[in-house]
């Protein structure tokens, strides 16, 4: 992407302002941040796959390198300290040379416990940002990941850069091409672990790459809501797809899911159904929205879809006023999407960090906050048959409204959810995933 030089450079502009604002805020000079430190597993001599501090990736887009640092004060050019070690055992990264590198003054370290050299000499007024608090304390910092300059940087983190978007628009490009190869898989009648594989070897990307653990789910493991597990047989029948799945462009993620059914039978009307309530709930994005009303809103969705379908006896307004769709719609609506799949900021009131918890009834919702432009959202809605929630509803004074002998219909095909990235813009929404799908679509 060559447009990227100029998005980048007004990227680190809006980073430089933020810091500014940041460490005045905490009345310091500076942040110095740390990309992180290779992990060992223990009594072992392996490291646990490198996760980047995602506040310095913010910075750049290097993911892979442990024992980088940044000192940023917001005015001066941004010091990158790049590790590049002399190492016959591992992949050296090469020198920096891409089109980010314009905006650091570059130094290398060869050693990662040399770096004191190349940090402020006097600490005091500078904070030390990352995971490492023995490393931190050990250099001399007694400031360490201040709170409201993290305040400050995280709420502000969810008003995505043009930069920023752009990465996120190729991320679902990339993870929309995984999504249509898994599909395909499994109508071939593939196993969990092959579809899997199918959907690494489309993107590009392995299982350590993309921004979380997929979930590729058949058949009744489609109502584990977290289900991580790669079965490596095929089952008898395949009835249902769930899978959940993104990809990783500069750091930046896609979240997407999608639920498919092989032939025709009615939970390939409810998929259908789930479909539309995604859309027009994404549709009630926009600037002064309350997200957490998004969220009461898919509940009435999907109160409806449960009276449309025969699955329970009641009206849609009694469905809800019971709660009964907490049994089959029990995780949020969505989240705050970015540097990290479930990005920070969601759940607080401003931006020094007043909290704005998730409702009383609704624990599982990970943003509270009024919607705005330049915010990219997921929208989730859901419709599972998990049978410890179903067994507590069985139980309940509310069981004489359920069709038990329809829910168990559709109890073999496990669930489905429908999940799209979206960017609030000022005036329209982008679902990044349904564009990504239709230009997909259209080159084939
Ligand atoms: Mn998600």
């Amino acid at each position: 992407m060559t447009e990227h030089h100029d998005l980048y450079a007004a990227h680190i502009e809006t980073l430089q302002q933020r810091t500014r604002e940041a460490v005045e805020r905490e009345g310091l000079e500076g942040l110095v941040i740390h990309s992180g430190q290779s992990k060992r597993l223990f009594l072992d001599d392996n490291h646990y796959p490198f996760k980047v501090n995602p506040q310095f990736k913010a910075w750049l887009p290097v993911i892979d390198n442990p024992n980088c640092w940044l000192v940023v004060n917001g005015l001066d050019k941004p010091k990158l300290i790049f590790y590049r070690p002399t190492d016959f055992w591992h992949k050296v990264p090469p020198e920096p040379n891409e089109y980010w590198t314009d905006c650091f003054d570059v130094v290398m370290l060869k050693q990662a416990d040399m770096v004191e050299k190349h940090l402020p000499y006097d600490k005091r007024n500078f904070a030390y940002v990352g995971e490492y608090i023995e490393v931190a304390s050990a250099l001399g910092f007694n400031n360490v990941n201040p709170d409201r300059a993290l305040h400050y940087l995280h709420y502000q983190r969810a008003y995505k850069t043009d930069y920023e978007l752009a990465c996120m628009r190729e991320a679902n490009r990339i993870a929309v091409a995984g999504h249509r190869a898994a599909a395909q898989a499994f109508f071939a009648g593939e196993s969990e672990f092959y579809i899997n594989l199918a959907y690494n070897a489309a993107t590009q990307q392995g299982d350590n790459d993309v921004p979380y653990t997929g979930i590729v789910a058949l058949n009744e493991h489609c109502s584990i809501l977290h289900y991580m597990h790669y079965d490596t047989a095929k089952p008898d029948q395949h009835r249902s797809f769930l899978i959940d799945a993104g990809a990783n462009y500069n750091g930046y993620a896609a979240d997407i899911t999608r639920t498919y059914s092989v032939g025709d039978n009615p939970f390939k009307g409810l998929i259908r159904e789930l479909d539309k309530l995604t859309l027009s709930l994404a549709e009630r994005l926009k600037p002064g929205v309350d997200y957490a009303d998004i969220h009461l809103a898919a509940h009435e969705g999907i109160a409806n879809v449960l009276v449309q379908a025969g699955l329970v006896n009641m009206t849609a307004e009694d469905c809800l006023a019971q709660g009964i769709t907490r049994t089959f719609f029990p995780h949020g609506i969505g989240h705050f999407l970015g540097l990290q799949v479930h990005d920070v900021g969601g759940l607080v009131m401003d931006d020094r960090g007043t909290p704005k918890p998730a409702p009383d009834d609704h624990p599982f919702l990970r943003c509270t906050r009024t919607v705005e432009a330049r915010q990219v959202f997921t929208i989730e809605p859901g419709l599972y048959f998990i049978e410890s929630l179903l067994a507590d509803l069985k139980s309940s004074e509310s069981s004489k409204y359920i069709n038990w002998d329809v829910v168990g219909t559709y109890r073999p095909y496990g669930g489905i959810r429908i999940e799209d990235n979206i960017i609030v813009h000022r005036d329209n929404n982008e679902n990044m995933t349904r564009i990504a799908e239709r230009i997909a679509e259209q080159k084939n």
